[in-house]
């Protein structure tokens, strides 16, 4: 009877974990720490969602060259941008210019 408390117990527990981290639609996911986003490049479709988990010490913020996105990703919770339109998006942050990434959009 324990052991089926403890898997119920931790069943929950990846249910709150998979709630955190993959809302609906998600379709990437970048980390950002040492002060760099990983992976660099990321493809998804449009209407997808990329999040930003930040695991720095530090804010940082994912702001696209042509403007078309410029998402805070603070320390305390993941940050969300929807792709609506094919291209492919570099972004940096910032506060920390030489931090750069890509956002491939495709059909
Ligand atoms: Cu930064």
């Amino acid at each position: 009877m324990r052991s089926i408390a403890l898997h119920a117990a931790l069943w929950w527990l990846l249910l709150l974990a998979g709630a955190t981290f993959a809302p609906a639609g998600e379709a990437a996911s970048v980390v950002i720490a040492d002060l760099e986003f990983k992976p660099s490049t990321v493809t998804v479709r449009v209407g997808d969602t990329v999040t930003w988990i930040n695991r720095d010490f530090v804010e940082h913020t994912a702001t696209s060259r042509n403007g078309v996105f410029d998402v805070a990703t603070p320390k305390t919770r993941p940050a969300h941008w929807r792709a609506q339109k094919v291209g492919d998006f570099s972004y940096y942050c910032r506060l920390h210019p030489n931090m750069t990434g890509v956002i491939r959009v495709t059909r």
